[in-house]
This record gives C-alpha cells, sequence and structure tokens, in this order.
C-alpha cells in the first residue's frame, strides 16, 4: 500500500484529490498538507493533517520521516492571473516549493506528481490539436514557471533517476473549492451565479474557446498517471489531458437548458483575455491516451446537469431538464 503526502491538499484539486486517495489507498496512508490551517471537518476526520509552507524542504522532509511518504502529489501554485499581478511571489512560490518537492524526492526516493497546465504554452503554439511536443514560449509568469517546472521535472528523472510525472491540466470545473485567480475560474463561477442569481457577468469575451475538464477526470487522470507501468512512458511532464472544449457562450447555452431564464453579459477583463488568447483551444492528447490509457468519461451537457444538481441542492434552487 502506498503512503501518500499531499501538499496544497486544501485547494481546488487537492481538496478532492486528498478525500479520493484516502478512498483508494486508506485513510490514514493519506496526509493533507497545506499552509492554511482550516479545512474541511471530513478532511479532519478522515486522516491525518498537517500545517505545511512548501517552500521549507525541513519540514516537508520531516514529514516525509515521520508517516514513512513513498509518493507527493505537490499541488501549491499562484495561478496565472494571480501571478500576472505577483510575478516575483509566483515564481517563489511555483519554482521555489517545486525545487523542494524535487529535493525531497531524491533524497528520500518518493515518486512525485507534479501538475502543469496549458499555461505552459504560449501565442507561438498552434492553438488547434496542440501538440504534445511544441514550441512553448509563454509570456505569463505563470506560464514562465510551469513550463521551467516542466524541464526541471525531466531533469531530476534524466539526472537522478527521479520518478516524477505529470499532465497539463486545463481549466477545471468543480463544486467543493472554489479555484483563486485562473483564467478559466469564469466556468466555475458562472454555475455558482446561475443557480443563486440567473444572471452571470463574464470576464472573457465570445468565441473564446478553451480546454476544460470536470474534477473527477482531473483526479483519475493524476491516479491513473501515478499508476501507470513507466516502461511504457516515453513522456513524463507533462502529458496533455484534454476533456471538452468550450466558449463561454456554449457553457451558457448548456446551463439555459436547465435554467431558461439564465442571462449573461460580458465585461472583458483585459488581462484574463490576453491570457486566455495565448492558450489553447483544444490539445491533442494522444500521447496521454497511448502511454497509459488516458480517457475522459466527462463532457459539457453532463457536467452542467451535475453541477446544477449539486449546487442546486446546496443553494436550494431547483433546476429543469430541458
Ligand atoms: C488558470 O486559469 O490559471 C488555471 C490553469 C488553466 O492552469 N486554471
Amino acid at each position: 500500500m502506498k503512503r501518500i503526502l499531499v501538499s496544497g491538499a486544501f485547494g481546488q484539486i487537492g481538496s478532492e484529490l486528498t478525500l479520493a486517495l484516502r478512498q483508494v489507498y486508506g485513510n490514514a496512508n493519506v496526509v493533507a498538507a497545506d499552509i492554511r490551517p482550516e479545512c474541511s471537518q471530513e478532511m479532519r476526520d478522515s486522516g491525518p493533517v498537517e500545517v505545511l509552507d512548501c517552500t521549507d524542504g525541513k519540514l516537508l522532509a520531516s514529514l516525509v520521516e515521520k508517516y514513512r511518504i513513498d509518493s507527493i502529489y505537490h499541488l501549491p501554485a499562484l495561478l496565472s492571473a494571480v501571478a500576472e499581478a505577483q510575478p516575483q511571489r509566483a515564481w517563489h512560490l511555483n519554482m521555489g516549493g517545486l525545487m523542494e518537492a524535487l529535493e525531497v524526492a531524491r533524497e528520500r526516493k518518493c515518486a512525485l506528481f507534479v501538475p502543469s497546465s496549458i499555461g505552459a504554452f504560449g501565442p507561438g503554439t498552434p492553438r488547434d490539436d496542440t501538440p504534445q511536443d511544441t514550441i512553448q514560449r509563454p509570456n505569463t509568469m505563470y506560464g514562465v514557471t510551469k513550463v521551467s517546472g516542466e524541464l526541471l521535472c525531466d531533469y531530476y528523472h534524466r539526472r537522478f533517476g527521479v520518478d516524477v510525472r505529470g499532465v497539463r491540466f486545463p481549466g477545471i470545473i468543480s463544486h467543493q473549492t472554489l479555484p483563486g485567480g485562473g483564467t478559466t475560474d469564469y466556468a466555475v463561477s458562472i454555475y455558482y451565479e446561475a443557480v443563486r442569481k440567473r444572471r452571470f457577468t463574464c470576464f472573457l469575451k465570445p468565441g473564446s474557446f478553451l480546454d476544460m475538464m470536470y474534477m473527477p477526470d482531473a483526479i483519475k487522470a493524476a491516479i491513473d498517471l501515478m499508476e501507470a507501468d513507466p516502461a511504457r512512458l516515453k513522456h513524463r511532464n507533462a502529458f496533455n489531458v484534454s476533456a471538452m472544449s468550450f466558449a463561454p457562450e456554449d457553457i451558457c447555452a448548456a446551463i439555459q437548458k436547465h435554467i431558461p431564464d439564465f442571462q449573461m453579459g460580458y465585461q472583458i477583463d483585459p488581462v484574463r483575455q490576453a491570457i486566455a488568447d495565448s492558450w489553447p483551444r483544444h490539445m491533442d492528447d494522444s500521447a496521454a491516451r497511448a502511454e497509459w490509457g488516458w480517457k475522459p468519461v466527462w463532457d459539457l451537457a453532463r457536467m452542467t446537469a451535475d453541477m446544477l444538481r449539486v449546487l442546486g441542492a446546496r443553494y436550494s434552487f431547483p433546476t429543469q431538464l430541458g
């Protein structure tokens, strides 16, 4: 049985991935670590919880020792929009934290999962069917840290034999924990506003197609990649993984099938629009499919029905199937 530490366990992905890992590997075998001391009751009651600043390598090493950890999921990062506002802090957290995780993984012989992002691409990258191996010249600090992170992880694998693996996540849509400061966040907020106010103001313009994924597929991608036979992996850091591609007007139309009087307007945020315009519209994920059997389950229609079902129940808002 694996013994896992999730760093950044209370963020959007961590809060659900940690509980999913506990289901698979046993509650006592998955340590939730985060810089924030507050977490959900379920997180605290179902397994070990520790406070961890991911840039503190000594503390990370001591937790790995204390719990005899053999696998780390390293999730902390400043997302694209907030990293653009605080580029120095983004470098310190995204790269400093990663370097500490890689060093601990090297010294303690841990496997390591490190998520990259569609943000690792830039304006010179082909935006449709973006190849696995292609031009990566991002023009945001988030992108710079993501592409540097991919290269650093590959280096640690080649040079030191660290078993480090990662995927390029698209925008992740979920209903447990809100994302903070990303460009794809509108595709989460829209569902909350639809059930609470029946109107939404979108900060990206119509036609802004981006790759997106529902959280259950994102969790499956992370766990399946870490379980994959290393002999089959030609790539490691990081695999394109794609599930759906849509523009704001598509998600609006999908919601209107359930909430016919839902309305969406636009107030464009130039910073996030420029970031979105530099990212892939749809990645080619055939390498992930061939090398470790990646296959998404959720599409826009099914995800929308599920998001509105959960949020509708939470905020006592009845939705109808169109
Ligand atoms: C962001 O929008 O910054 C993130 C991402 C796509 O990496 N959700």
